[in-house]
């Protein structure tokens, strides 16, 4: 019995130590101390031993069993180690790893020098309005004082849509809906997407975009227009920026006059960029023609007010010495990045 117990022991340990999987050791378990299993088995023979040799072989059996029993438990503390640390290998990550840099996007130089226009207008009380691009003919032209037969009206210069449909060409249509709809005192400024079937070249292009502005209450004058721009000039340009009137002519405006600041590379002593000039034509501008109140149902006896028109293109190119206009279209961000 002796050699039947040891033999038991050893049989264990081998298959033990071989078992790879938690299911291999349950099953050995069953096989070596469960209740059919084989050390159970050798006890049950314990009767019909000596009274001397009882105990003895008794206490081997137990210390048979505990020994099965502790490599039972190591071998399973050992596979359910050896679990653990392939799921920790399969599932580190390696912190140390330098990132992804993610590409840090910017607003474009248009953005930029409109944000900073609206926050100079904001400022000094204007409020921002918006409107459609497609528009009729009657609010991008008659109500602004161009009839059909109107020179300014040229249809080589507009996108038609239908015969009294167009791509609005300036956003004047805009001020005229706002002065329809309310009564002075209004002052608004009107950016956005115009259009003119123009050929691309380094000052045109057929979608541009322009910022209208309008003013319209008693007694305005053309001082406050002339102090207005004169500060907006100077807040987007710089305070030592000076400006100068021209007499112009729009349709829409009596007087009429054009804006031109000192040039910001010279400062008016003359260069390449102003063609040795000084100065830079910036906007046009003037008081808003009698007619053109009077259409939107404003009484021109009562009330005056002036107007302006500039183009975002020129002033954002004039703003970062840009000198080809397509580049600002192309987003290509070699060129944007560098505003
Ligand atoms: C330019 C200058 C200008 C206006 C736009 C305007 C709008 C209304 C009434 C009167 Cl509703 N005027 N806008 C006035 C003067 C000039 O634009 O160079 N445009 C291409």
């Amino acid at each position: 019995m002796r050699e039947a117990l040891q033999n038991i022991k050893t049989a264990a340990e081998e298959l033990l130590s071989k078992a790879d999987t938690q299911q291999q050791l349950e099953e050995l378990k069953v096989r070596f101390l469960g209740k059919k299993g084989e050390l159970t088995a050798i006890l049950k023979q314990m009767g019909g031993l000596s009274a001397e040799e009882r105990p003895v072989i008794g206490a081997l059996a137990n210390e048979v069993r505990e020994s099965i029993d502790a490599d039972l438990r190591r071998r399973a503390k050992e596979l359910g180690d050896a679990v653990l640390a392939r799921r920790l290998a399969a599932e580190s990550i390696d912190v140390t790893l330098p990132g992804v840099q993610p590409a840090q996007g910017k607003r474009h130089p248009f953005q930029q020098v409109l944000d900073e226009l609206k926050d100079i207008f904001l400022g000094m009380g204007f409020d921002v309005v918006s409107g459609p691009e497609i528009e009729y003919d009657h609010y991008n032209f008659e109500m602004l004082n161009m009839p059909k037969s109107h020179p300014a009206r040229d249809t080589q210069d507009t996108f038609y849509i239908t015969e009294n449909m167009l791509l609005r060409t300036q956003t004047s249509p805009m001020q005229i809906r706002t002065m329809e709809a309310q009564q002075p005192p209004i002052r608004i400024i009107c950016p956005g997407r115009v259009y003119r079937s123009d050929a691309v070249d380094a000052t045109h292009s057929p979608l541009f975009h322009q910022i209208e502005g309008l003013v319209v209450d008693k007694g305005i004058t053309f001082s406050d227009l002339k102090g207005t721009l004169e500060a907006f000039i100077k807040k987007l340009y710089g305070e030592e920026t000076r400006v100068r009137f021209r007499p112009h002519h729009f349709p829409y405006t009596e007087p009429s006059a054009e804006m031109d600041m000192s040039c910001f590379k010279c400062g008016g002593k003359g260069c390449p960029l102003c063609k040795g000039e000084g100065w830079i034509e910036i906007l046009g501008c003037g008081m808003v023609h009698p007619k053109v109140l009077e259409n939107c149902g404003i009484d021109p006896e009562v009330y005056s007010g002036y107007a302006f028109g500039v183009g975002l293109e020129r002033i954002t190119m004039m703003r970062y010495g840009i000198d080809d206009m397509r580049l600002l279209y192309e987003n290509d961000l070699r060129f944007l990045s560098q505003f």
